[in-house]
């Protein structure tokens, strides 16, 4: 059975030869107008990268190598009695667009959990945190860190040849995906316990390594839903905001933690991974609002509440989806399964069938529909993890396992420095003044 690294060794010069024979058959040929609304328009749309590893599509939602959320809970492996996918195969699959074995995904839970120590200096730094720095800016700080024994940064002093950066930047990318598990545990132990962290154990999944170092190791029902997590949150194709800055940073050929570092940063705004948090926060003030139990009525009127003071309902609308989020429906139904019966699920529920309809009356949203950020929240409350704050850094532990793909890919096909152009306002009226 081959290692990952050794089946990304196999395909990496035919990925090569593809993407020049396509570059030569197609490469001077035009993609579609660019219009001037979409430089002024946060790029909305605007077709400008490239990323094989996820697709999404506006109706239907992600597919990762073309494999539905559903597919990959049918096709990837499982553990044992488990029936969630395992992450390591959904990574294995974003890396290689081939489903594992069960044994190659058992190799990879060996080799990160053989990975997962953080260095002593990086410890102190989180430990000195207040408790009051945000724990994305914590993750964010560590994960940057990390960067100090970067086997890439090393090579490139050293004089790596281009057409090996590859080799450097996966093993930088499987010491970064190994070692989260450990800095995510320490902020949620020194900020919301004793700072007490247990080890890791070599021959267990990564997703039973996370909830032993929450405390929730010996809840199967919450290990489960943090493979169902990790996985669903792991890549949205390339655009969106974490990815592309993990991307764009990449692309300076600074090395994976620099390149994540910066990807948590984007995923700490509450447009982005901080809407899980925010949609917690939400539904808790309106509890404290009108009561649990609420009648239709009295949600509705804190939905228009919210709008008319000129704040977003978090948890819904999409820069690219116009349809329920596959990611939401996959929780929804992780939730009927385990937890049908937990008030805040009920109410989660209630929203669904109250906020598109306002968001339509509204006006402006063009997706009414909600993301994946309007569920995950709900999910880790009933299992305890209660601490809202550090909902983000669940979705930045996931989103490690798309950033890292992506930039291994860019650097065995040679992906240049990003560089586009920008425009004054001055130059786009002189353009067009005659037009
Ligand atoms: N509540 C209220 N207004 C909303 C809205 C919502 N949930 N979603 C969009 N709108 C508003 C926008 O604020 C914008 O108003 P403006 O014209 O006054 O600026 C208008 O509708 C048009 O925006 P639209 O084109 O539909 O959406 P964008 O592509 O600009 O933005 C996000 C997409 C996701 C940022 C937007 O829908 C939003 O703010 N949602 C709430 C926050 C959220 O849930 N983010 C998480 C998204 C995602 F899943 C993730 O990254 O994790």
């Amino acid at each position: 059975q081959s290692t990952l690294k050794d089946r990304l060794a196999e395909l990496i010069p035919a990925e090569i030869e593809h993407v020049k024979q396509i570059r030569a058959q197609h490469g001077k040929k035009s993609f579609g107008p660019v219009l001037v609304d979409q430089l002024y328009g946060g790029m909305r749309g605007l077709p400008a990268l490239i990323w094989d590893g996820s697709v999404l599509d506006a109706e239907e939602g992600i597919r990762f190598r073309g494999k539905s959320i559903p597919e990959c809970q049918e096709l990837l492996p499982k553990a044992p009695g488990g029936s969630e996918p395992l992450p390591e195969g959904l990574f294995w699959l974003l890396v290689t667009g081939e489903i594992p074995t069960q044994e190659q995904v058992t190799g990879l839970s060996r080799d990160w959990a053989a990975r997962a120590a953080i260095p002593e200096f990086v410890e102190e730094i989180l430990d000195r945190c207040p408790p009051t720095l945000h724990p994305m800016s914590q993750f964010s700080l560590a994960v940057t860190a990390l960067n100090h024994d970067s086997a890439f940064a090393k090579a490139y002093q050293d004089g790596i040849s281009k057409k090996d950066y590859w080799g450097p930047t996966f093993e930088d990318a499987m010491d970064l995906i190994a070692k989260l598990p450990n800095i995510a545990g320490r902020i949620y132990r020194n900020v919301f316990g004793d700072g007490k962290l247990p080890a890791i154990d070599l021959h267990k999944d990564y997703s039973h390594n996370l909830a032993t170092l929450f405390g929730f190791g010996e809840n199967e029902a919450f290990v489960e839903l943090l493979r169902l997590y990790i996985t669903i949150h792991s890549d949205h194709e390339g655009g969106n905001v974490s990815a592309h800055t993990g991307k764009l940073v990449g692309s300076a050929l600074s090395d994976p933690f620099l390149a994540f570092g910066a990807s948590l940063n984007g995923l700490a705004g509450p447009l982005h991974g901080l809407a899980n948090q925010e949609v917690l926060v939400w539904l808790r003030k309106m509890q404290e609002k009108i009561g649990e139990n609420a009648s239709d009525v009295a949600v509705k009127e804190y939905v228009w509440s919210t709008l008319k003071g000129g704040q977003v309902v978090p948890g819904y609308g999409h820069a690219v989806l116009r349809k329920t989020d596959p990611r939401y429906v996959a929780q929804r139904e992780f939730a009927l399964k385990h937890l049908p019966h937990d008030p805040l699920f009920r109410l989660v529920g209630q929203v669904y069938n109250i906020v598109p309809n306002i968001l339509l009356e509204a006006g402006k949203a063009k997706n009414p529909w909600p993301n994946v950020d309007a569920h995950s929240g709900v999910l880790l409350t009933h299992y305890g993890l209660t601490q809202m704050q550090f909902y983000t850094v669940l979705f930045g532990v996931s989103r490690a396992f798309g950033v890292a793909a992506q930039l291994i890919w860019d650097r065995a096909l040679g992906a240049p420095l990003e560089r586009p152009k920008s425009y004054s306002s001055a130059a786009i009226e002189k353009i067009f003044r005659d037009h």
